[in-house]
């Protein structure tokens, strides 16, 4: 059965990584269903939306990550709204996957020494994909 997976990525925190993460939930997506294709469309606003459309934000990403089977975040563009999903994901169980380019990034010790997170250091793109196949195989 198709997993539904929360695909978390920077948005305020930098866009340097954006086509990346739509190669990635593209390939999610031939198996699995993400709850968050947003997150990786190069048009989208970064500027503040106001405390009420932030709100919505707010509302709709935490009923995703509830809903979710797991999180998959790539994690090299730092982002305070990834870091909160995670604890968030965490708070509720949600196995949680982070990918980081370790010639670009070093990840928060917060994160690599929470043993809770599988965390996935990779060189190349291209390493990403095998790993996401047995990720999403399980
Ligand atoms: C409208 C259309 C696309 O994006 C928008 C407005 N902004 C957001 N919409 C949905 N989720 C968001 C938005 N801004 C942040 N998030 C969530 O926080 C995403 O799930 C990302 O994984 C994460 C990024 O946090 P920041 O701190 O880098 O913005």
């Amino acid at each position: 059965m198709a997993k539904k997976v929360y695909f978390a990525g920077s948005i305020r925190g930098g866009r340097v990584d954006a086509d990346l993460y739509r190669r990635i939930i593209a390939y999610i997506q031939r198996t699995d269903v993400v709850l968050t294709e947003h997150v990786g469309h190069s048009n989208l606003s970064l500027t503040e939306q106001g405390r009420d459309r932030d709100a919505r934000i707010y509302d709709q990403d935490t009923a995703w990550l509830r809903e979710s089977d797991l999180l998959i975040g790539e994690c090299t563009c730092p982002s305070l709204g990834v870091g909160y999903e995670l604890a968030y994901a965490e708070h509720r169980g949600i196995p949680c996957h982070i990918f980081y380019d370790r010639s670009k990034a070093q990840l928060s010790a917060m994160l690599t020494g929470n043993p809770y997170f599988h965390i996935h250091p990779y060189e190349r793109e291209e390493n990403i994909y095998p790993l996401l196949d047995q990720i999403l195989g399980q």
